[in-house]
């Protein structure tokens, strides 16, 4: 299914005097309303195609109803969040979930939703139907070089696809771990894993990033051989000038103080892009901003800063990714929610006063900086961001017109009842 724009501007016009009440108010103490919204519209935010289903839990599977069974439906899933909130113009792909047959045919058809393709993502945490050699031990870090050889393989094959569809980056997370002190030797495992992804990261076109991703633990839970980001940093180092660290919400140990790891990422220009979501215990999955918003901005206020001081484009310069999983909430609605969290925690982070909060550190004024920080994050900004879709022609209240539209009750009567999406 399709979004007609006459059914976006009727809800648009339905909502559009209170809609100029709320903005009109914020703007007033805003003087550089006009180049939040600017920015608010070029910035775009890619979903990944594995978060379309139903995830589960290790204990089970409820799963929805009319969710995506092929490749052709999560692109057609994605434009629809697209045509509602014009800030999820990419799809992440994940192989070999998702295998394009036809890489024109798809790179049209996404084309015809108004979108590109984001980083691919390779998959050597599980093991595929036919192939030679298990991942039960891991796979870049794997004590036998032809299991590691295998894992090399199939990410040039990623980085194949990913050519083919017009991709830029390559994720790679990896599972690779010890569950009990002694199973393995840290120090060989790293190497084995730099040895490996100088493999991959010599098949990188000229114009592509390499993104490592991190985690502290899970599925093995003594120690995983990517495990920060101070692993993930020293790989990125000794691969080169495309290779950068990328930052899961989710995927540090309680308590960690992300904004800190992404200022000083950025600072030594090593920062390659997010996977946004929150959580409360673990990796957890959950809708961005859903359980620590303050964190999500704080983290913000350290990207603009950062991205600032080094003139990064951000929209372009890093890459702005969600990875969630949804087992209560309807997918798509979580991940418009996803969206509108990181937006307002972008458009919230644009006005704190910069100058203001540097003369306070200068002076150790610790209450001060405090007020600057929490003047920008308690400023009510859902109006700056919502002008900023509606000047694109998307929905005042996207996740309103979801429901408005009955659009999952539409799906499932094209799909049926199946649920063949893969999740995590
Ligand atoms: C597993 O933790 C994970 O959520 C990683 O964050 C990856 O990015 C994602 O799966 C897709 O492989
Ligand atoms: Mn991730
Ligand atoms: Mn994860």
């Amino acid at each position: 299914m399709k979004l007609d724009k006459q059914s976006i501007e009727q809800h648009n016009q339905g909502l559009t005097a209170k809609h100029q009440r709320a903005l009109a108010f914020v703007s007033d103490d805003i003087p550089q309303v006009e180049d939040i919204i600017a920015k608010l519209e070029k910035f775009q935010i890619a979903i990944p195609s594995w978060a379309l289903g139903t995830g589960g839990t290790r204990f089970g599977r409820f799963t929805g109803k009319g969710e995506p069974g092929s490749l052709e439906q999560k692109i057609e899933d994605v434009g629809l969040l697209h045509a509602l909130n014009k800030s999820s113009g990419a799809i992440s792909l994940h192989i070999p979930w998702d295998i394009p047959e036809d890489a024109n045919k798809i790179k049209e058809l996404a084309a015809s939703h108004g979108l590109v393709f984001d980083a691919v993502n390779s998959n050597t945490f599980q093991d595929q139907p036919g192939q030679a050699y298990s991942y039960k031990f891991g796979s870049l870090h794997h004590v036998d070089p032809k299991v590691r050889k295998q894992a090399v393989d199939h990410n040039i094959d990623v980085i194949n696809h990913g050519i083919a569809l017009g991709s830029k980056a390559l994720t790679v997370w990896l599972a690779d771990g010890s569950s009990f002190p002694g199973q393995l030797n840290f120090r060989e495992a790293f190497q084995n894993t730099l040895e490996s992804l100088k493999e991959i990261y010599a098949h990188l076109p000229e114009d592509w990033k390499l993104f490592v991703e991190y985690k502290a633990f899970e599925p093995f839970f003594y120690s995983t051989t990517i495990g920060d980001w101070g692993q993930s940093l020293l790989l990125a180092s000794k691969l080169g000038s495309k290779a950068y660290t990328l930052v899961d919400l989710g995927h540090h140990l309680p308590n960690a103080n992300i904004e800190q790891i992404v200022s000083l990422l950025l600072m030594e220009g090593k920062l390659g892009g997010f996977h946004f979501n929150d959580s409360k215990y673990a990796d957890d999955d959950l809708t961005a901003g859903s359980i620590k918003p303050y964190q999500l901005f704080l983290i913000f206020n350290e990207l603009v800063d950062g991205m600032d001081a080094r003139g990064i484009d951000h929209s372009s310069g890093l890459g702005w990714m969600i990875d969630a999983s949804h087992n209560l909430k309807d997918p798509l609605v979580d991940l418009l929610q996803s969206v509108e969290a990181i937006k307002i925690a972008y458009a919230q982070a644009l006005l704190v006063d910069r100058v203001a909060l540097k003369q306070a550190q200068q002076a150790n004024d610790v209450v001060r900086a405090q007020e600057i920080l929490q003047h920008a994050f308690r400023t009510d900004v859902r109006s700056i961001v919502a002008e900023a879709r509606l000047r694109q022609g998307a929905a005042l209240n996207p996740v309103a017109l979801f429901n408005e539209l009955d659009v999952r009750g539409k799906l499932i009567a094209e799909r049926g009842s199946q649920s063949v999406a893969t999740g995590l």
